[in-house]
């Protein structure tokens, strides 16, 4: 089923926006997101590891075609150094490492060397936004104090290793190193990490911590940078696990009904509201089960059982039985959006994936019962003859569409509902990590620095 609505989200990509970033499923015409500046095809890019994956082997042709002639970086644009990093580097580096097509490997690091200016700032901590062009760089103009956002600074890591090993220069790695060594410097409030970071003062801003919006593949990475590493990058690994117990403390609580969720932390003051985008932890607290001290493996997992539980729980309390934005677990509701603005749903992935993630990990048959309604659901609202947009209201009678079609929908939300509908031999988890955007890379074997090994 997942091939079938890949098939539908990409032919009616191609028909109404091919070479544009995204499809407006219901005025069928393309959709240009700031994100991205002017840098094209954000869809296609995102979605060659799904197509590889899912053996559609014509339109993987037609899009490795289209990446040839047209994907074009010298162009006067100011982007996200995170979403293109993200999106358009993950999704080359996936797509060279399963193919093996050189094409993909030049143009990630030819992008890769696009985004070095971001970096020139008094502390090494990158800017959010960077004109690729004139190579100045500035931060969201909302952002406290002038600050980079934690979860977009921490999540270039694992791409930044892949592009020095794959083009030989350790620049790279050295830029995201440094930024662990800042951050390693500084004082934690009890042992959490802010969510905003001057990069010129390298002071924190505001204290307010988040496993979802602004801080959550931070987290993420700091494991998969571990796990990467074939287990060898041992700081990455202390800087998860000490994290993990700090959120523990502070931020995860239980509802008087018996769910368990994570809190956003406002200097010391706890708002019992978690966002989808925070469903993802529960994958990955089951995916570094593996590595926390013996006694508390099963307790990792459990954790993670239990995020999904409550994920669910945040779609099967709707109408449409797909999940809001955020919902909250307070004034006598759990569980379930109270804010209209916080009721909508962009085709975002994090709670699929974090069914995928236990289905892998514990092979519970529900998770993959869990993963057909949403499949369901999809269907049903979702899809319309112009491809898949978002809803507006989970919780109304009626869809009202938000007729924008994410490219994470091709990139994340389909590939996870097909691995969560594989086998386990399927990109194994010993040998590959998923970047944020769902696009593969391969653990790195230290020992053989043999890189066609590795790309097995
Ligand atoms: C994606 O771009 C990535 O998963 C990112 O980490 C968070 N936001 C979207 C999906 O919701």
């Amino acid at each position: 089923i997942s091939l079938q609505m890949m098939k539908h989200a990409w032919d009616n990509y191609k028909r109404y926006a091919w070479g544009l970033n995204e499809l407006k499923p219901i005025s069928k015409q393309g959709h240009s997101s700031n994100l991205f500046g002017n840098i094209q095809g954000a869809t296609i890019v995102d979605a060659l590891d799904t197509l590889y994956i899912m053996e559609m082997k014509e339109e993987f042709k037609e899009a490795k075609e289209w990446v040839e002639k047209n994907l074009d970086f010298n162009v006067n644009a100011e982007i996200s150094v995170f979403e293109v990093n993200i999106r358009f580097v993950g999704g080359l580096l996936s797509a060279y490492y399963l193919s093996g097509e050189e094409i993909f490997r030049k143009k990630a690091v030819e992008l890769g060397e696009k985004l070095l200016p971001a970096f020139n700032t008094p502390t090494g901590i990158p800017w959010a936004l960077l004109n690729i062009k004139s190579g100045i760089g500035r931060n969201w103009p909302w952002a406290s104090g002038g600050s980079s956002i934690l979860a977009e600074f921490g999540t270039l890591h694992l791409e930044f290793v892949h592009l020095s090993y794959l083009s030989g220069n350790p620049v790279f790695a050295e830029k995201v190193m440094n930024i662990r060594k800042v951050l390693n410097r500084l004082d934690k409030p009890e042992g959490l990490y802010p969510n905003y970071l001057n990069p010129s003062s390298g002071q924190w801003g505001q204290h307010h911590v988040s496993i979802g919006g602004l801080g959550d593949s931070f987290y993420e990475y700091l494991l998969k940078a571990w796990l990467m590493s074939d287990k060898t990058d041992e700081d990455g690994k202390k800087m998860y696990y000490d994290a993990v117990q700090a959120i523990e403390t502070h931020l995860i609580r239980k509802s008087s009904g018996g769910l368990t969720y994570i809190a956003e932390w406002k200097g010391g003051l706890l708002e019992h509201k978690m966002g989808h985008l925070t469903c993802f932890a529960g994958g990955m607290f089951a995916l570094g089960a593996d590595g926390a001290p013996s006694d508390k493996t099963g307790h990792h997992i459990e954790l993670g059982a239990e995020i999904a539980r409550t994920c669910h729980e945040s779609y099967d309390r709707t109408r449409m039985k797909l999940g809001p934005e955020a919902f909250r677990f307070d004034g006598g509701v759990e569980a379930i959006a109270t804010r209209q603005n916080e009721k909508y749903y962009i085709l975002r992935p994090e709670v699929i994936e974090t069914y995928m993630y236990m289905w892998r990990l514990t092979h519970d048959p529900k998770y993959r019962e869990w993963g057909w309604e949403a499949v369901e659901a999809l269907e049903k609202h979702c899809r319309v003859d112009g491809g898949y947009s978002g809803i507006r209201d989970v919780y109304n009678n009626h869809e009202s569409h938000d007729d924008v079609q994410q490219s994470f929908f091709l990139s994340e939300t389909l590939k996870y509902l097909y691995l969560l509908f594989s086998e386990d031999d399927l990109l194994p988890f010993e040998h590959w990590v998923f970047n944020t955007e769902a696009h593969p890379l391969p653990v790195l074997h230290k020992d053989d620095g043999n890189k066609e090994e590795n790309e097995k």
